[in-house]
C-alpha cells in the first residue's frame, strides 16, 4: 500500500480467501496494490480511519495470466504457458487454479492478452 508520494507505508499478503488487514497506518487516503503472482496489479483507493483497514479482493477482480510476473500479458507468458501444457511440473501459468495447465488456462490469458496493470 503506497501513500500519494508513493512511500510503501504497509504490506500483506490475503489469506486464500483474499481477505487482508494492514494495521498500524496513518488516518488518510491511500493507493492500494493488489497483484497475484499470475495476475496483473490492480491499483484501488483506500481510506483509512481508526488506524487501520480490513478488506478483501476475490480472485475473480484480477486479470490472470502473468505467468512471469512482469505485470504485462504477451507472447513471454505464452512461451511459458506453451512450455508447462499438460507438464504439471510448471504451475506459473495455472491462471485457474485447477492444478493442471491446459486449454483452459490458455482461454485465460487469450482474454487478457496485450494488457498491462495498472500503475499507482
Ligand atoms: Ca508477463
Ligand atoms: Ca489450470
Amino acid at each position: 500500500m503506497a501513500s500519494d508520494t508513493s512511500v510503501v507505508v504497509a504490506t500483506d499478503t490475503t489469506t486464500p480467501d483474499g481477505s487482508y488487514t494492514l494495521n498500524g497506518v496513518a488516518d488518510g487516503s491511500y493507493k492500494l496494490l493488489v497483484k497475484h503472482p499470475s495476475s496483473l496489479r490492480r491499483v484501488i483507493n483506500v481510506t483509512i480511519t481508526g488506524g487501520a483497514v480490513v478488506g478483501g479482493i476475490a480472485i475473480s477482480d484480477l486479470l490472470m495470466g502473468d505467468a512471469n510476473g512482469d505485470n504485462t500479458i504477451n507472447a513471454f507468458d505464452l512461451g511459458i504457458l506453451g512450455g508447462a501444457f499438460n507438464q504439471g511440473s510448471d504451475t506459473r501459468p495455472d491462471f485457474n487454479s485447477d492444478a493442471t495447465v491446459n486449454a483452459f488456462d490458455l482461454g485465460v490469458m487469450g482474454a487478457n492478452y496485450n494488457q498491462s496493470g495498472e500503475n499507482p
